[in-house]
């Protein structure tokens, strides 16, 4: 298969509600989506950066630069058998995950949708359900993270992350904490800690949380092993894991105990598996993170998660949390058991209202095979 025509598009959707981590205030997710084309089949991939590196350094504007000038040319010169095959092809540029894996996911889900299949049975996972959990941002004020943990709980979800940052950590858990003492309960600090703060982390071991998210640097894993030291409460990263490798050199050093795996950070699908597979050889538990993504990524995440390795709920929460109107229809919904159903349709498996996606377009830039 060679792939014709590759079209990226920016969107903009606005957020219900403003999203708020340590790094900052979201109140518009603006994106990319990466659309392939061979022989008259489209598939599609969300690309997971930011207009601002806050999170991670890749911006849209350094995805579509990368995909433009580097990426989209290799991939034209490829003839695909089997679409695990991109991410070791687009190697020779370094870094920029997040850009490559756009464009290897858009393949796998055109690979998919050739075969009429579920984007699950490619990556080697298993219909039926998968437990959502869900991410709550924080606020001014301790009360209202509180009210909202309260209307997750209600909504079934399974699991409860928290936004932390130093200054609003320990009062907020133990608030939490009165009220729902039984609570599957984690933090995020999105790296807004140094080791310096190891004794305000550890005051955490005393709420029983499932993991402390990325406390630590962004490209760090020798403080973090320090600190899981020094903690009962395992470490689960986020932002330092960009590989499967990434991954192995973690779990070597005891930097964490758990692993959050998003395809958008570590390159991809097939790098995605393949952090899940080093994490299982060695018995450490993965989920699938989230980034606040349309259905379209949503979906990806949900397909991804059905691997044997995912045995924390991810946060993969319902589209309307986060969006009036989702891109897709039907949108993502958690059932009052806090499970969501894999789809079976071919590819992501929920039909893309395109009518949503154009209204929604500020630019588009296409190239086809020279
Ligand atoms: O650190 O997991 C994170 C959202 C954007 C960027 C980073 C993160 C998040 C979330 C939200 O926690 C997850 C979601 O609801 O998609
Ligand atoms: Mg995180």
């Amino acid at each position: 298969m060679r792939l014709d025509r590759v079209e990226a598009r920016k969107i903009s959707l606005p957020l219900k509600a403003p999203f708020e981590t340590s790094v900052g205030r979201m109140t518009t997710k603006e994106f990319l989506l990466v659309s392939v084309r061979a022989d008259g089949v489209t598939g599609h991939g969300e690309c997971v950066a930011d207009v601002d590196p806050f999170y991670l350094p890749e911006t849209n504007a350094t995805v579509l630069h990368v995909l433009r000038n580097f990426l989209v040319p290799a991939a034209f010169a490829l003839d695909i058998t089997h679409p695990r095959e991109v991410h070791p092809a687009l190697a020779r540029v370094r870094g920029h995950e997040m850009a490559k894996a756009a464009l290897e996911m858009a393949v796998w889900e055109l690979a998919a949708r050739r075969e009429g299949a579920p984007l699950y049975r490619l990556l080697g996972g298993r219909g039926g359900t998968v437990a959502a959990g869900v991410s709550v941002g924080l606020q001014d004020e301790d009360a209202a993270v509180v009210e909202q943990v309260a209307a997750e709980v209600a909504a079934g979800y399974r699991r409860v992350k928290v936004k932390i940052k130093p200054g609003r950590d320990r009062v907020l858990v133990g608030a939490i904490r009165e009220r729902f003492p039984e609570l599957p309960l984690m933090v995020d600090a999105n790296c807004a800690y140094t080791l310096a703060d190891a004794e305000d982390l550890r005051a955490l071991d005393d709420f029983g949380l499932m993991m402390i998210e990325q406390p630590l640097g962004w490209d760090d894993i020798v403080d973090h092993a320090s600190l899981q030291r020094r903690l009962r409460t395992p470490l689960c990263l986020d932002e330092s894991i960009r590989s499967a490798d990434d991954a192995r050199r973690a779990l070597e050093l005891g930097a964490c105990r758990i692993v959050n795996v998003k395809v958008g950070r570590v390159g991809g699908f097939a790098a995605a598996r393949g952090v899940h597979d080093t994490c299982r050889a060695r018995g450490v538990p993965v989920w699938c993170g989230g980034m606040l993504e349309s259905g379209i990524g949503r979906l990806a995440n949900v397909h991804l998660q059905t691997l044997p390795g995912f045995t924390l709920p991810g946060d993969t929460s319902a589209s309307a949390r986060v969006f009036e109107e989702d891109l897709v229809d039907p949108p993502v919904v958690v059932s009052k058991d806090g499970t969501i159903a894999v789809p079976e349709g071919p590819g992501i498996g929920h039909e893309i209202v395109w009518s949503r996606v154009e209204r929604a377009t500020v630019f588009e830039e296409s190239w086809s095979r020279p």
